[in-house]
């Protein structure tokens, strides 16, 4: 049995190798140790693939430089499992599979719920060697190949990372990371040339053309394998090309082509916003701002920009339906991007494990973009995310940035309590349900029917149900005693006519769209009959009231799995679940209770909602 969090899910590999094994030759000891002989053959044509093949001397693992050691640490746990580790060539569905660090070089990470940053403090870099490279196994294990360190809102001195300051500094750890086939993202603040001295970062500018190039020569003179730049430009009051009265193509393209001599990509996000809006003003609907930014200048990047995009129009909200730019710009090359830290989703103290909402996403995207990031859930708590079981979404995200549409949830999840709990431990099919369950829960207490945002400002826990009503984030339901939602079909704010036509015609009429999102795309009355009979209200009733129960139900399943957990695990997942019921409780009673004094109509089924 294995909850040694330092562990996580790589059970089997023990410390003992020197130091100055490349992680191949430590995980080719490793696989002695199991009594597997495995034998690495480089085909550096596979690239990233690999593929496991037995004849009668034990395993043959073919594939790229990196693939060998993908394949290497998908032959150490296929046999811990216990299961056939022979396999076809299997290739990543995704070509950069990334993580986004939300770091602050004061050690504090934004959106993070597992401690602080384990790459920086008190301004300056302070990482152990031991746990990055650590880290480095853990995503080579899962196939994650690239990370940004530094938070996407780069303060000072994180915009330092690309001078002469830190790069010394930023080269060490790329010298770590590279050994597990993992490159850095520096995150980058658009205005650098303004604080580095120049009088505008205009990016039509000579000077500041000149400026970038200069920069990122010497960049790739310390880390020449550096994967690019990450940028968050012109929203949430970073600076951006917006500023100059130029768009986004151009803002890119400045530092795509300073890139492009070394190889590297420029990774640009479309979080883009009016966050000054007036909730008086109905004509501004900010989920169609991503699109409304960035459709029309399809064909106007240089090909190693890569538009990041969230997979929702908001922002990581319980429920959204798919970004519709993630079905537009068919020449532009795409990210998409998911967020691990459990912002909206619990903040990694509720249980919400996330597989089930990739597969709606990519259930419904035709095609998958070439790219994709996730922020991450991590910091330097004992056990990495803080919630023990929230490292399976840092597992599984790898596992299905690899896997694409074929990626299955449960199966990973399966493979994931295996390794981290054990391939014997008695209780795996309560945790796996347990898990499954959990995002719908969640869902069912907080967010019912495509409704966000009902949270507390700012820190996005626990229940508010007006707290950005009447704020200028453009995050409304406009609930009255009547009506709950917005109109955003073509009688309304026209949203739904950014997806494609078949998606508009179904999301357009409230019987074809889909329930669970019926309160994102229309303005619905209470008394609204749901495809069950209930009244809409009924469900939003009986919904906080479902929640309530089972995340009293996770909470008693937990402690029936108390005989098979170390008690020092048990107990750090009890006092979170132990919380969770807390929060469920506050949020059934509230969000009912509010719209019980809208409605004055009570629960059908006489349950007490508070006055
Ligand atoms: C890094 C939301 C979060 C911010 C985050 C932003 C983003 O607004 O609340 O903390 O900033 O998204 O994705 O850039």
């Amino acid at each position: 049995m294995l909850l040694n969090a330092e562990k996580c899910w790589l059970p089997f590999l023990s410390d003992h190798c020197p130091r100055t094994f490349s992680p191949v030759e430590e995980a080719r000891v490793e696989l002695e140790e199991m009594g597997a002989n495995a034998r690495l053959q480089v085909e550096e044509s596979m690239q990233d693939a690999y593929r496991i093949e037995k004849d009668g001397e034990g395993y043959v693992i073919y594939g790229g430089e990196k693939g060998v050691l993908y394949g290497a640490y998908q032959l150490l746990e296929k046999m811990y499992l216990g299961q056939c580790p022979c396999c076809g060539e299997t290739k990543p569905a995704y070509g950069l599979r990334m993580l986004n660090h939300w770091d602050n070089m004061n050690g504090q990470i934004e959106r993070g719920y597992a401690g602080n940053s384990f790459f920086f403090k008190d301004s300056r870099f302070c990482w152990e060697e031991e746990r990055i490279r650590f880290y480095g196994r853990m995503l080579a294990s899962c196939g994650i190949n690239a990370i940004s360190m530094n938070n996407v809102n780069v303060h000072y001195p994180a915009d330092r990372l690309c001078t002469e300051e830190l790069l010394p500094e930023v080269k060490k750890i790329a010298d770590v990371f590279r050994a597990y086939g993992v490159r850095l993202i520096i995150s980058v603040d658009y205005a650098l040339p303004v604080t580095l001295g120049l009088d505008t970062a205009d990016p039509l500018d000579e000077r500041v053309q000149a400026f970038w190039e200069k920069q990122v020569d010497l960049i790739y003179s310390y880390v020449p394998d550096l994967c690019g730049f990450l940028v968050k430009a012109d929203s949430e009051f970073r600076p951006g090309p917006y500023m100059y009265k130029r768009n986004h193509a151009e803002g890119a393209n400045l530092l795509a082509r300073a890139l492009k001599p070394h190889g590297g990509v420029l990774i640009w996000r479309c979080f883009v916003y009016n966050c000054r809006q007036d909730w008086r003003d109905h004509s501004i609907d900010r989920p169609k701002a991503a699109y409304e930014n960035y459709a029309h200048l399809d064909g106007q990047f240089e090909d190693n920009v890569i538009l990041q995009v969230k997979n929702g129009p908001y922002d990581f909200q319980v429920r959204e339906p798919v970004s519709p730019l993630l079905y537009a710009m068919p020449k532009t090359c795409k990210s998409i991007e998911f967020q691990l830290a459990q912002e909206y989703t619990g903040q990694q103290i509720d249980l919400y494990y996330m597989a089930p909402v990739w597969h709606e996403v990519m259930d419904q995207l035709p095609a998958l973009p070439l790219h994709i990031a996730a922020v991450t859930n991590l910091g330097n708590d004992e056990n990495w995310t803080g919630h023990t079981l929230a490292q399976a979404n840092l597992y599984a995200y790898g596992r299905m940035a690899w896997q694409g549409k074929g990626f299955d949830g449960v199966q990973v999840l399966k493979d994931w309590i295996g390794l981290t709990f054990g391939p014997d431990f008695t209780e795996r099919d309560r945790l796996e349900s347990m898990m499954l369950s959990s995002r719908s829960t969640y869902e069912k207490y907080t967010a019912n029917l495509g409704l966000g945002w009902m949270v507390t400002p700012h820190s996005h826990y626990g229940p508010d149900a007006e707290g950005y009503e009447y704020d200028f984030w453009g995050t409304y339901h406009r609930a009255n005693c009547r009506f709950v939602g917005i109109d955003r079909s073509d009688k309304g704010t026209g949203y739904i006519q950014q997806y494609p036509e078949e998606l508009a015609r179904l999301y357009n009429d409230p019987a074809t769209c889909p329930e669970k999102m019926l309160l994102f795309f229309h303005r619905m009355p209470y008394d609204y009959v749901m495809k069950d009979g209930r009244t809409m209200l009924q469900r939003l009733y009986d919904d906080h009231f479902e929640g309530l129960a089972e995340a009293e139900k996770l909470l008693e399943d937990w402690q029936a799995m108390e005989h098979a957990l170390p008690e020092k695990d048990y107990l750090h997942g009890l006092a979170r679940f132990q919380q969770q019921v807390k929060n469920a409780r506050n949020w059934c009673d509230r969000m009912n209770t509010y719209f019980y004094r809208f409605t004055l109509i009570p629960d059908a089924r006489g349950r007490r909602i508070y006055d």
